[in-house]
C-alpha cells in the first residue's frame, strides 16, 4: 500500500499513524487499559516505521518510533532546577501525624483538607513540556542541581511525547520499576552472573543512569505525576484540580488519591494503605498528605528543605513471617560467635530470604527465639535482613527451649560469656576458625589488599599448615601453592606477586591488617598518619593516642594491650624479616592541611558501587585532599559520593537534603 502513496498522501497517513500510536500508547500504558489487541498495536507501528523509511522527512521528533536513541550517551550534563526540587518530612506515627495537623492549624485559618497520596518508591524527576512537546526530564540530584536524563525517560512510554493540548508546564513525579519487572529483571541478570538490584528502587535509578537508552527502554519504567507548576491560562486552586488537569493532558498519575477534612480520616487511609501495601504491583513507602488548597499551601509555606504543607507518612519496615529450620554459628577473627537463622525462604520486600541476622546470644535469648518457631523478619536499613520477633501463637506444642552452644563449632574449646558482653566468645587463642578468619581479613581490600587470596584459599592454606599467621604469607613457595585444590600455575604466579606487590604498602593497611581491636581502617590511618612507623606507633603513650581527634582511650587502651603481647612481637619480627614495610607512606599531617580543595573540611560518606576507582582510593583521596570520611549520614554531612545502585544511604541524603555527588562530579573536583 505504502509504494502507491504519494508524499502527500504518506503525510497525511504518518500524521494519522502518530495519532493512533499515541493515543493506543495512552489507553495501554496510562490508563492501564488496552483497547486493542498487541498485535494491531504492532501492525501499525510496522506500518509507520515503513513509511518513515520511504519518507525520512517525514519523521517526526515525537514519533513513537523516536522514543529510543541509538547512541550511547557520553554522560549526563548538570541541570539546575528552576524551583528547588523539594523533599519532605516525615512522620513516623499517628501522634505524629496529629502535630502537623497541629501545626498547619496554627499556620492557616480553617477549613483546610488533605489530599493523601501514595509515596512511591522510585527516583523524583522533573518533566518539562514546551507547548505540548516533552522537551526535558532532569533528576532530583540534590535538589538544586540534577542531571539531564532526556535520552533516557523519553524511552518510557508511560510518559507522552505530545501532551492533548499545547501547553507549557513543568511537573514532577516518581519514576519507579513495576515489582513484577523487578524480580524478572533480577532473574535475568541472576542467569547471566550480573548483580542483581537491590531493591525497585535501585533498579530504576540505575536504569535511568545507563548511558545504554536502550537499556531504559527494554526495561519497563514507569511514572506517576504528582506536582504541576501553575499554568498561565488554568485556574488551578487546589493539589486534587491539578492531578485532574494532569490527567486531562494525557500525563500518568496514580489513582489511589483521595481528599480528607479530618486527620483522623487521614489516619484511616494510612491504615487502609498499609494493609493493601503488598498487593499493590509497585513499592510504596509511605502516604503522603498535603494540604489541598494552594492558597492555604501558599499561607503554610515552607521551611529550608521542605513545604509546611506536606509530610510523608513513612510505613514500618516491610515485615514477613516465616519458619526457622536452624541456626548457623561462626566465630569471627576476634573470637566472638554470631548466630545466623536459616529459614524457609520467604519473599520480603522484593528479594528472597533465607537466612538472617540474629544478631547475638542476649538478643535471641530476650526475643526466646527457639527452632521450629514461626519468626517474623524485616530489612534493617531495607537491606540486612534480620529476625524481630517470634509468632508465639505459632510455636508448635512441643517445642523446647533453644539449646546454646556451649563449645565452639571449630576448635570445640569452651566458650564464654563475658560479664560486659553480649555476645558468646571462643577464647582459645589458637582457633583455627579465628586464624582462618584474622588471615581472610589481613590479606582483604581495605588491608593488604592481596588479589586473589580468597577465603577459600585461606582455609586451605591453613588447613594444609602453610600458613598459621599472616607473616607465613610472605614465606609461600610457588610449588606450595600448586598444591593447593584448583590452583594452576599462572594463578599461583599472580598470587605470588599480589602478595610480593603488598610488602610496599603504606603502615595504615597494615595496621588495619593486623586486626587490633577497635581499630577499624579509619583509625589505622589516623595512627599512621601521626607515628609514621610501626616502631613509633608500638611505643607511643597512651595519651598521645588519646589526643589524636577521632580516637579515645578505648583504642589507645586496645593498642597498647595488643603491642605488650609476645606473639605480636614475634609477628611483626617475621613480618619485618620478610621485608613488609612498617611506614607511613601518604600525605604527611602538615600537608594535608595546607591543601585547599573542595573537600578541605568537608565531611563525605561514600556509598553504592564505583567505577573509577576502588572505595579505598576514594577514600584515600579525599582525605588527602582534607576531607573526613565516615560511614554514615548524618545533618552533618556535607557531601554524599553515590555510585551505581547506592542504596539507603542515598535515600538517607535525599531526605536530610545533603548534596549528592557522582564518581564523575567528584573526579572532576579532584582534577581540578
Ligand atoms: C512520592 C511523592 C513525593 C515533593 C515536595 C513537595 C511535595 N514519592 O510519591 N513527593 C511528593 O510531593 C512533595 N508527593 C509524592 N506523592
Amino acid at each position: 500500500m505504502t509504494k502507491k502513496m504519494d508524499f502527500d498522501q504518506a503525510r497525511e497517513r504518518v500524521d494519522e499513524l502518530v495519532t493512533l500510536l499515541d493515543q493506543y500508547s495512552h489507553q495501554y500504558y496510562v490508563l492501564d487499559q488496552p483497547t486493542i489487541p498487541d498485535e494491531e498495536y504492532d501492525r501499525l507501528y510496522r506500518e509507520l516505521v515503513e513509511l518513515e523509511e520511504t519518507y525520512p522527512t517525514l519523521v517526526k521528533n515525537d514519533s513513537p518510533t523516536q522514543r529510543v536513541g541509538g547512541s550511547l550517551l557520553e554522560g549526563f550534563e548538570k541541570v539546575e532546577h528552576d524551583t528547588p526540587m523539594l523533599s519532605l518530612d516525615n512522620a513516623f506515627s499517628k501522634e505524629e501525624l496529629i502535630d502537623f495537623d497541629r501545626r498547619v492549624s496554627q499556620l492557616i485559618e480553617r477549613p483546610c483538607t488533605y489530599h493523601c497520596e501514595l509515596k512511591i518508591d522510585g527516583l523524583a524527576v522533573s518533566l518539562k513540556y514546551e507547548k505540548g512537546k516533552f522537551k526535558q526530564a532532569v533528576t532530583r540530584g540534590d535538589g538544586s542541581v540534577g542531571e539531564n536524563v532526556t535520552v533516557n525517560v523519553k524511552a518510557i512510554r508511560s510518559i507522552p511525547l505530545t501532551l492533548k493540548e499545547p501547553v507549557t508546564l513543568e511537573t514532577r513525579g516518581e519514576i519507579y520499576m513495576p515489582k513484577s519487572s523487578f524480580v524478572a529483571l533480577n532473574q535475568k541478570r541472576e542467569e547471566q552472573g550480573e548483580a542483581v538490584f537491590a531493591n525497585p528502587r535501585n533498579a530504576a535509578a540505575g536504569t535511568i543512569r545507563n548511558l545504554d537508552p536502550k537499556v531504559t527502554a527494554s526495561r519497563n519504567l514507569s511514572v506517576f505525576l504528582y506536582s504541576l507548576a501553575q499554568l498561565d491560562d488554568k485556574e488551578i486552586e487546589s493539589q486534587s484540580e491539578a492531578l485532574q488537569l494532569l490527567d486531562d493532558l494525557g500525563l500518568k498519575t496514580n489513582p489511589e488519591r483521595r481528599v480528607f477534612e479530618s486527620i483522623d480520616a487521614v489516619w484511616a487511609f494510612v491504615e487502609e494503605y498499609q494493609e493493601k501495601r503488598t498487593t499493590l504491583p509497585y513499592e510504596i513507602d509511605g502516604i503522603v498528605i498535603k494540604v489541598n488548597e494552594l492558597d492555604n499551601q501558599e499561607k503554610a509555606g515552607y521551611t529550608v528543605k521542605a513545604p509546611r504543607w506536606a509530610i510523608a507518612y513513612k510505613f514500618p519496615a516491610e515485615e514477613a513471617e516465616t519458619l526457622l529450620r536452624s541456626v548457623e554459628w561462626t566465630v569471627g577473627r576476634t573470637g566472638v560467635v554470631t548466630p545466623t537463622a536459616i529459614m524457609d525462604p520467604v519473599q520480603l520486600a522484593g528479594t528472597t530470604v533465607q537466612r538472617a541476622s540474629l544478631h547475638n546470644v542476649d538478643l535471641m535469648k530476650a526475643k526466646d527465639i527457639r527452632l521450629k518457631d514461626t519468626v517474623v523478619v524485616r530489612k534493617a536499613g531495607d537491606i540486612i535482613p534480620e529476625v524481630v520477633k517470634v509468632n508465639k501463637d505459632k510455636r508448635p506444642e512441643d517445642s523446647q527451649p533453644y539449646a546454646y552452644p556451649t563449645h565452639c563449632p571449630a576448635c570445640q574449646s569452651e566458650l564464654m560469656h563475658l560479664d560486659d558482653e553480649v555476645a558468646l566468645r571462643c577464647m582459645n587463642p589458637s582457633c583455627s576458625a579465628q586464624a582462618k578468619e584474622k588471615l581472610t581479613h589481613f590479606v582483604s581490600r581495605n588491608a593488604m589488599n592481596i588479589d586473589g587470596l580468597g577465603e577459600r584459599i585461606v582455609a586451605q592454606l591453613y588447613d594444609q599448615s602453610l600458613v598459621k599467621d599472616s607473616a607465613d604469607l610472605y614465606y609461600l613457595e610457588k610449588e606450595q601453592l600448586l598444591t593447593l585444590d584448583k590452583i594452576a600455575d599462572k594463578s599461583a604466579d599472580n598470587m605470588l606477586s599480589a602478595i610480593e606487590r603488598s610488602k610496599e604498602n603504606s603502615l595504615e593497611r597494615l595496621v588495619f591488617g593486623l586486626g587490633i581491636r577497635h581499630v577499624g581502617a579509619k583509625a589505622a590511618r589516623l595512627l599512621a598518619e601521626e607515628f609514621i612507623t610501626m616502631e613509633q606507633l608500638r611505643k607511643a603513650p597512651k595519651e598521645a593516642i588519646e589526643a589524636i581527634e577521632g580516637l579515645g582511650e578505648t583504642v589507645a587502651e586496645s593498642i597498647q594491650a595488643f603491642f605488650e603481647l609476645e606473639e605480636v612481637d614475634r609477628l611483626i619480627q617475621k613480618l619485618k624479616e620478610a621485608s613488609v614495610n612498617m611506614e607511613y607512606k601518604g600525605k604527611r599531617k602538615e600537608e594535608i592541611e595546607q591543601v585547599s580543595s573542595y573537600f578541605s573540611g568537608k565531611t563525605v560518606v561514600i556509598t553504592g558501587k564505583l567505577e573509577h576507582y576502588t572505595r579505598d582510593e576514594l577514600e584515600q583521596k579525599l582525605t588527602d585532599l582534607g576531607a573526613k570520611v565516615t560511614g554514615s549520614v548524618s545533618k552533618n554531612t556535607d557531601y554524599l559520593i553515590a555510585g551505581e545502585d547506592a542504596g539507603s544511604k542515598l535515600t538517607k541524603a535525599q531526605d536530610l537534603e545533603v548534596p549528592v555527588l557522582t564518581e564523575q562530579q567528584v573526579l572532576e573536583e579532584i582534577d581540578e
